[in-house]
């Protein structure tokens, strides 16, 4: 019996939950060294080894950078096994290098595999980010809005006052008129650190996270993830590359954005069939990090799937301890 009930095999998903645990639990070895570049390579390498075992004929178009700069899970590096369907990787084997070398909460090892053609190729540059988890009527945010407004409908369509708003936003010095509007309008911000990946992913359980709206600008290639997984749970998003300088339009260009200034829904970053998974690396809000214990590994993954919109959470037990 076929396992096929719209784009993706579902089979997929459950596959993808051993790609992210891999990497989390290679990543989370090197917690808080204070080494990211070490923490970040052992989880490209164990989710590369993972990934190449997969029944797939993948291209990641999400990845660790262009070829030259970035020897493996490259933008346009071939994955998996060469035999099954022909899919598009997103991936960031270690989401939130700085939060892991200094063990803050909310690390992942994340990747999203869709249709072929579906992604969006984000030339990595910054992104204008805003989202919402699901529940609110459709267009509640718009990134042309200022941030007053999009937390005043934010407000109204939850029916709570204003400073019972949460946004979360990067702890940057690019953000602070945008921190100094939101706390104008009385809201209450969550600065992080890093990982805006997760922090979109938060939005979707504002009553487990106290996240209900994530703004500012952060990495393009984390929007597309974060997209990705919005996609699996409901919930909106809009991105607008930040392209200020004529190399950035012409990088962009060169990977297929003609219109510079173009706002992306979240079905424009990811159109198609999606499957999403994140392991927690170091302790988060809505994820535990991985757990090592004297006779197995525990590791914590949300795995979800666009057409079914099923989100489930695998707490693993790894027994074969010399196997990680
Ligand atoms: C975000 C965040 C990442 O980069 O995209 C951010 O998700 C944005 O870049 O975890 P800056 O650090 O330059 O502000 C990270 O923090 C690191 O990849
Ligand atoms: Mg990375
Ligand atoms: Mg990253």
């Amino acid at each position: 019996m076929s396992t096929t009930t719209s784009g993706l095999d579902r089979i997929l998903t459950l596959e993808l939950v051993r790609v992210s645990e891999r990497a989390a639990v290679a990543a989370a070895r090197l917690r808080g060294r204070g080494d990211e570049k070490a923490a970040d390579q052992v989880a490209v390498d164990a989710m590369r080894s993972e990934l190449n075992r997969l029944d797939i004929k993948g291209t990641v178009v999400i990845g660790e950078g262009e070829r030259d700069e970035a020897p493996m899970l490259y933008i346009g590096e071939e994955v998996g096994t060469g035999e099954g369907p022909v899919v598009d990787i997103a991936l960031d084997p270690l989401e939130g290098t700085t939060i892991c070398a200094k063990n803050l909460p909310n690390s992942l090892a994340v990747i999203a595999i869709a249709e072929k053609g579906t992604l969006l190729n984000a030339p990595d540059v910054y992104m204008d980010k805003i989202a919402i988890g699901p529940g609110y009527p459709d267009g509640t945010i718009n990134i042309d809005l200022s941030p007053a407004e999009n937390i005043a409908r934010v407000a109204k369509a939850k029916g709570v006052p204003v400073n019972e708003v949460t946004a979360c936003i990067l702890d940057r010095p690019r953000h602070q008129k945008l921190i100094d509007e939101v706390r104008a309008t009385g809201a209450a911000i969550r600065l992080i650190g890093d990982g805006d990946v997760a922090a979109v992913i938060h939005t979707t359980d504002p009553e487990e996270t106290g996240i209900d709206i994530y703004m500012g600008t952060g990495g393009a290639p984390e929007g597309v993830l974060a997209a990705a997984a919005l996609r699996c749970t409901g919930g909106q998003m809009q991105g607008r590359l930040i392209l200020d300088t004529p190399e950035k339009v012409a990088r962009a260009a060169k990977m297929g954005v003609s219109d510079p200034k173009r706002i992306y829904s979240i079905y424009d970053m990811a159109s198609g069939d999606v499957l999403f998974a994140a392991t927690g690396v170091t302790d988060g809000n809505m994820l535990a990090g991985v757990k090592f214990t004297k006779n197995y590994i525990e590791t914590q993954t949300i795995v979800m799937r666009s057409s079914s919109r099923t989100v489930r959470e695998i707490i693993a037990r790894h027994q074969d301890l010399d196997k990680f």
